[in-house]
């Protein structure tokens, strides 16, 4: 046996993120539908599922008693109870809020179940039946042929924008286990009742169509223009059955109005045949709770689809701006690392290279040696000179990541109010960009670019000391560079005087000879040094993208997610909805079958 508090629990997680998927799709007007019918899974969880799971003994069978304005709703009550108890009105949309008709001596336990007819007060005075507030009232009548049934009268459904008292009729609906559908002989092809009937057939209701007021003669043919035009498009119920049974109430008299239990039988009893068809209440609740878990498992993608609109729109700006990061990092390397020398490397090289000349005694060898170079340093000079043109001025870093920035912000701006007619969430960011958050961005910017400053400095400095500082702490490593540096210049020296052999130009072949080894001792040299600063280079790379553009890049993902809207819910929403419902529907199976 299951948990109480487990499918309370469940019970309350999906009614409540049902109403928030409602409530997001209620401030999209186009989207209103689709906002009724994640309404009217709501109403099945709390007003059907729920006391159903919660054992709730002995309820009575529920009759609710839907249509188009002014389609005759509260006379067919009246015409059910067998007695004129509701207020049936000339003016079309009289009635606006729900009323039960109980007999006097039922008991009413079940109105007390948590979350019964959601937002939906219980009036405790009799009130007229055109009291337009979230309100239903329970009146009692004198016992009636039908037994321990509740009988309600409902408000219209001429739009589904209908400001308000739409929800609270589709409450009531969520509650019944048999749907009276009454439809008027003139305006039974209406769109939105039609629309609101497929709702109800997919729901897999337990429906019966009433048509009111065509004259006797013509009713055959209404019913069977209704069957054509409107029945047979209406879709599959999950059950598979929807045999829908139709039924004319013709126009009556004002007499048989008033006494519709004995001057209307003819038409009464066949519509009391058809409501009472499960006449045993406990059996109606299992098969409304049965279908009503079966419509919610398989349009529960349905129902979602209305979230995943938004969730592509929020997958959308998350690539703009992934992209547009990537624009930001190639700019910087482009503007900025691929013109920076880092100068800073050319003083390690410079040091690296007296690091391993000979110290101490050595140094009058190493000074022959500087001497014997000195016209190919001259002449080196002059080359590099006339070779190679003074660096251009780089651009500095911060400006370069601020313009980045400020083109980043430009474009994102720009998209935004290119899709702004797509998506109310691109309109979001648009507006956003007028209001603030330009100026959120910004702050953002400057606070990660003020770290990365700090942390930047530092990484370099300490690269470029790397270059030396190893080989300053390791001794033995400095004698084996240095004597292999004095082999070098030994065997280069020896090179010249075995080929000049003490002829007059064994002179010019010497400082050749030891230039061309010390050319060669600085080309390992830069060769190392230069691996040092293109490592640093990409390491900057990295840096900015860890601690600017990725920051800043999940900072703006999520905007449109903080400040009051909630594209993130929506994500949890969306993952929890299918499962509580498969959840409950492990709960309440066994006991549907038992
Ligand atoms: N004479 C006669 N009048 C009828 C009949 N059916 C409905 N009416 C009248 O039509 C009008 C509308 O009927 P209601 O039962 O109030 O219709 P409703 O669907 O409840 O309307 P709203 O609550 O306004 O949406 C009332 O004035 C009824 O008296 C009928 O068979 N005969
Ligand atoms: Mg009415």
């Amino acid at each position: 046996m299951d948990d109480p508090a487990d499918h309370r629990q469940l019970v309350s997680v999906l009614a409540s993120d049902l109403a928030w998927l409602e409530d997001h799709c209620r401030r999209q007007p186009a989207l209103a539908k689709e906002a009724s019918q994640l309404r009217l899974a709501g109403a099945l969880v709390r007003n059907a599922v729920g006391p159903f799971l919660e054992n709730e003994a002995k309820t009575p069978l529920h009759v609710a008693v839907v249509g188009g304005a002014g389609a005759g709703k509260s006379t067919i009550v009246n015409f059910l109870v067998g007695a004129k108890v509701a207020e049936a009105n000339p003016q079309a949309g009289y009635t606006r809020h729900p009323t039960a008709y109980i007999p006097a001596n039922s008991s009413t336990t079940w109105t007390g179940h948590l979350g019964f007819l959601g937002s939906l007060r219980k009036l405790d005075a009799p009130s007229p039946a055109n009291l337009d507030e979230d309100v239903y009232q329970i009146r009692r009548v004198e016992p009636t042929a039908l037994g321990d049934v509740v009988v309600w009268d409902c408000p219209d459904m001429t739009t589904w924008a209908a400001g308000g008292y739409l929800a609270r009729l589709i409450e009531v609906t969520g509650l019944a286990d048999v749907i009276v559908y009454v439809a008027s002989d003139e305006r039974y092809n209406d769109e939105v009742p039609t629309q609101f009937l497929h709702m109800l057939v997919r729901s897999g209701k337990a429906l019966v169509v009433v048509l009111t007021k065509m004259h006797e003669a013509n009713s055959r043919q209404i019913i069977e223009h209704f069957e054509r035009e409107i029945l047979s498009r209406l879709p599959k119920a999950p059950s598979g059955k929807s045999a829908v049974p139709v039924l004319a109430v013709p126009f009556l008299t004002l007499d048989q109005l008033a006494d519709p239990v004995r001057k209307a039988i003819a038409h009464r009893i066949p519509l009391i045949n058809q409501v009472m068809v499960l006449t045993d209440a406990a059996t109606a609740r299992k098969r409304a709770v049965d279908h009503a878990l079966q419509y919610l498992s398989t349009a529960g993608g349905e129902l979602l689809e209305v979230a995943r609109k938004d969730l592509d729109a929020l997958e959308a700006w998350k690539s703009l701006v992934r992209y547009s990061r990537q624009e930001f990092d190639a700019r910087y390397r482009a503007e900025f690392l691929d013109g920076e020398g880092f100068r800073r490397f050319d003083e390690a090289r410079e040091r690296l290279l007296e690091l391993i000349e000979l110290p101490g005694a050595g140094r009058g060898f190493a000074m022959v040696m500087w001497g014997l170079r000195l016209p190919y340093r001259a002449l080196r000079s002059v080359i590099v000179k006339a070779l190679i043109r003074p660096p251009a001025v780089n651009i500095g870093e911060s400006q370069v990541l601020e313009g980045a920035f400020r083109a980043w912000m430009d474009q994102l701006r720009a998209e935004a109010i290119r899709h702004a007619d797509e998506h109310p969430l691109w309109k979001h960011v648009a507006t956003g960009f007028n209001s603030g958050l330009s100026d959120a961005a910004t702050k953002q910017f400057q606070g990660l670019l003020r770290s990365f400053q700090v942390s930047s400095a530092d990484e370099i400095e300490a690269a470029a000391r790397g270059v030396t500082a190893g080989l300053e702490k390791n001794p033995a490593g400095l004698i084996v560079l240095r004597g292999m540096k004095l082999l070098l210049d030994a065997l280069a020296l020896g090179l010249a005087i075995w080929a000049g052999w003490f002829e007059w130009y064994m002179l010019t072949l010497i400082p050749i000879f030891v230039s061309v080894s010390h050319q060669v001792v600085e080309l390992i040299v830069r060769q190392f040094v230069e691996g040092k600063r293109s490592a640093i280079r990409s390491r900057k790379m990295t840096i900015v993208s860890q601690t600017v553009s990725g920051p800043l890049a999940d900072w703006l993902t999520v905007w449109p997610a903080t400040g009051g809207s909630a594209y993130e819910k929506l994500q949890v929403a969306l993952r929890r909805v299918p499962e509580t419902i498969a959840r409950i529907k492990d709960l309440a199976e066994p006991r549907l079958r038992s």
